[in-house]
């Protein structure tokens, strides 16, 4: 017998979201396998009446409820979900309670990398087009706290583990006004049982949407036939030129922008379809592309010492986007010192070992990932290995010279040294910042 309560599985920001949004229109209880849930206090203060599990109350608590939220942590074969299903519960998330809220248009971008810039970009061309616009999801803030009465659209960057979560697609009324699907590469091989099951997860965005945006370089983001889109790098009006981005056909001059890793421009002109196919006239708006810096750590310039610039790219917490980094920042004459190293997430490095022996002179690794780092990728290249940040800077400073660039691109995440790839970059850069002198880079 079921009743009427909700729980909330797993009390990090979405868990926290949830109470919010349900206080007082449900009764909730909440669980985390986590001994110090960090938003136990916002979730207690959102909703006094909250009962908070322990694991041995589980299979009681099933019988007072009807549903699960189950946050995007939270693997769904985790048993005590396998437990709720049997029990006839529903599996819902914060990403689901927010479309059946949302009252005004929803954009939806996904893909392995570049997402959190490409939301941003969205929202400030919305924004600037004079729409009051919701910008979050798995970028933050999470989606539900987005939710207004007087909004134009939300803009939501959406994991694969919050697409992974939505019930089945309503072909006959998709729930994302634009969607856009930017690159698929591996990632999150400890969640998926391979690449596919992972790609898959990604492509179910399609199925969702009435207008996409793909890239027209990577198969693995094409949609079905028969939806209306838009392939940035492949459709002559929206592409990076030599020189120039074609955004709508208009000209932007690579050298108008502010500065930023080459791989960053097809960011730029997915943001700018997108809001095309939303209705904004981008053609019009061009100056907030060109002005646009890009987010924190990812591929930002955070000093220039003694001729070396030093790049945070502490969000390459995959080998993607490392390798994009590389292609990026790369001048094919070996002017990289790459730090690399962290949480692997179970990937494997070998796919690193071309663009590394392209573009990289010398090789600082650190974290738990090291040795097989080092294992893939150190045969071609000097390999020096660091036991903490403070050492892999001052490895990669005596080893860089005029010309060259420092780069964290880490391909792997930082959970093993760091709270959040935050914490590494801003580390990273105060590591720089008080590094006086130019050692290695004046000899
Ligand atoms: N966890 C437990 N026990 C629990 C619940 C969670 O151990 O009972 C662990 C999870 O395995 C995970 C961590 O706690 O390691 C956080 O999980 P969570 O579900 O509580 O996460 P939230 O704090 O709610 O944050 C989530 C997103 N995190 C994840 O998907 C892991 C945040 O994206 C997102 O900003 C937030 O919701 C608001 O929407 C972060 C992220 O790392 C930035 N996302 C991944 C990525 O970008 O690669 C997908
Ligand atoms: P996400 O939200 O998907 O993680 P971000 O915009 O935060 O994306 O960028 C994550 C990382 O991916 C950064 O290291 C960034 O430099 C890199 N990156 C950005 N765009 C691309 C791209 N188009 N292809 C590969 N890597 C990219």
């Amino acid at each position: 017998m079921s009743g009427n309560a909700t729980i909330v599985f797993g009390l990090g920001a979405s868990g926290a979201s949830c109470v919010r949004h349900l206080a007082g229109r449900r009764r909730l209880l909440a669980f985390d396998t986590r001994p110090a849930p960090p938003f136990l206090a916002e979730a207690r203060a959102a909703d006094p009446d909250l009962a908070v599990l322990a694991e041995r109350d589980w299979e009681d608590a099933l019988t007072e409820a009807e549903d699960v939220l189950a946050s995007p942590g939270v693997a769904l074969d985790h048993p005590l979900l396998d437990a709720a299903r049997a029990a006839g519960l529903a599996i819902r998330s914060d990403v689901e309670l927010f479309l059946d809220a949302a009252e005004a248009p929803v954009i939806g971008i996904t893909g392995t990398n570049g997402k959190s810039t490409v939301a941003t970009l969205v929202g400030q061309l919305l924004d600037a087009a004079g729409w009051n616009v919701g910008v979050g999801g798995n970028l933050g803030p999470p989606a539900l706290d987005l939710l207004r009465g007087d909004r134009d659209a939300y803009v939501l960057e959406l994991s694969s583990f919050q697409l992974e979560r939505l019930p089945a697609p309503r072909p006959a009324a998709p729930r994302l006004e634009v969607a856009a699907l930017l690159n698929v590469s591996a990632d999150h091989l400890d969640r998926y049982p391979n690449f596919a099951a992972y790609a898959e997860c990604k492509r179910r965005i399609h199925a969702d949407a009435k207008r996409v945006v793909h890239n027209g370089e990577d198969a693995r983001t094409r949609p079905p036939r028969g939806l209306p889109a838009i392939a940035f790098n492949r459709d002559p009006r929206w592409r990076v030129a030599d020189d120039a981005l074609i955004v709508d056909g208009h000209r932007l001059p690579i050298g108008e922008l502010a500065p930023r890793g080459r791989h960053d421009h097809a960011n730029v002109v997915a943001a700018a379809a997108v809001a095309h196919l939303a209705g904004v006239d981008v053609g019009a708006r061009l100056g907030v592309l060109a002005r646009f810096k890009g987010l924190p750590h990812r591929a930002a310039l955070v000093a220039e010492r003694c001729g070396v610039a030093y790049v945070d790219d502490s969000k390459a917490t995959n080998v993607g986007a490392c390798a994009a980094a590389l292609a990026g920042f790369g001048n094919g004459a070996r002017n990289i010192v790459l730090i690399a190293g962290g949480d692997g997430k179970g990937a494997a490095f070998e796919a690193l070992a071309g663009p590394v022996a392209r573009h990289v002179k010398t090789l600082v690794l650190l974290g738990d990932a090291a040795l097989a780092l080092g294992r893939a990728l150190g045969g071609a290249v000097e390999t020096r290995y660091a036991a903490d940040m403070a050492e892999a800077v001052r490895l990669a400073r005596a080893a860089a010279r005029p010309g060259d660039t420092v780069l964290l691109a880490p391909a792997c995440a930082s959970f093993d040294m760091y709270p959040n790839f935050s914490a590494r970059g801003e580390h990273f850069a105060k590591l720089v910042a008080g590094d006086a002198g130019c050692l290695g880079a004046a000899a």
